[in-house]
């Protein structure tokens, strides 16, 4: 696994690289959700599976933006699912963005991740893995290195919300479990990007970041395989909870296609344990 997190690494202070002095323009490309790529979506992915694709132990690729999985090696253990570059959208008003990976052995459903990453592009780079017993924060030096920094955990309660989707196509209870931690002084903490969404409330020490079904988009935005799944790990891992919207957990879940998405709520035991209620 340390190769692995090691190709990530370098993957990512190459992404970090491309953020800070390429163009933030469109290309002429489609992924195979339908979203135009930005040139940025596509020389992070290109440069995710250049250094993924050296690493002896990775059998296939599963990327955001490509329609089917790459074969690397034949007998190679893991598969990785990843978000090259998560909330692109970002990238041209120079807020944080980030890469979601997600290793897998045998298929990509949840029982079968045994470890996830994701990197944050802020004024820092940062890295969180989750492999093992522990979830560990990794800060970029001076000279480019990932140093280690310490192990997170959550607590029972935080005070942050972060409530994805479009509130027009909220359904009414999801609004009004909303409206009531607000009312009870949780913070809005939302910047339309899932990595440093989530890495704020995992930072902090809780509150809960939500991507609902709603109205126009029942099954939500966010892809198990690239997305969810690698946050669930984690979060589960820091003694969070990571759920659907039927209170089961994300990492049960069995995608048909690695492009599913599912609406899911992450974070603090507490806040997810009310979401749910109020689904019921
Ligand atoms: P993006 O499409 O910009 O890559 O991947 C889904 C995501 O980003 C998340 O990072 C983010 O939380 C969400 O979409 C925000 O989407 P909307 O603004 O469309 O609700
Ligand atoms: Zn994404």
């Amino acid at each position: 696994m340390k190769e692995v997190f090691e190709g990530i690494a370098k993957a990512a202070a190459r992404i970090a690289d491309a953020l800070a002095h390429d163009d933030t323009g469109y290309s002429d490309n489609k992924n195979s959700t339908g979203d135009v790529q930005l040139k940025l979506d596509i020389r992070s992915d290109y440069i995710v599976e250049e250094e993924l694709s050296r690493i002896e132990t990775i059998h296939a690729l599963a990327s955001e933006e490509k329609e089917s999985i790459t074969p690397i090696r034949d007998g190679g253990q893991y598969l990785i699912g990843y978000d090259p570059l998560d909330g692109s959208s970002l990238a041209d008003v120079d807020l944080s963005v980030g890469s979601i990976f997600g290793i897998y052995e045998n298929s990509f459903v949840g029982a079968n991740i045994v470890a996830a990453s994701y990197v944050v592009y802020g004024p820092r780079i940062e890295m969180v893995t989750a492999y093992k017993r522990n979830v560990e924060l990794w800060r970029q030096d001076r000279s480019g290195e990932f140093r280690f920094v310490q192990t997170l955990q959550l607590k029972d309660k935080g005070k942050l919300v972060a409530p994805g989707g479009t509130q027009q196509f909220w359904y009414p209870h999801h609004k009004k479990f909303v409206d009531q931690l607000f009312s009870e002084g949780y913070r809005l903490r939302y910047s339309g990007g899932m990595v440093p969404d989530l890495h704020q409330i995992l930072i902090k020490g809780g509150g809960i970041f939500s991507y609902p079904g709603t109205s126009d988009k029942p099954q939500g935005k966010i892809r198990y395989v690239f997305e969810s799944l690698p946050f669930a790990k984690v979060f589960e891992m820091a003694g969070g909870l990571a759920l659907n919207d039927r209170g089961e957990r994300l990492l049960d879940s069995v995608p048909k296609n690695h492009h599913d998405t599912s609406p899911c709520f992450f974070g603090s035991k507490t806040e997810i344990e009310r979401a749910i209620a109020a689904y019921k």
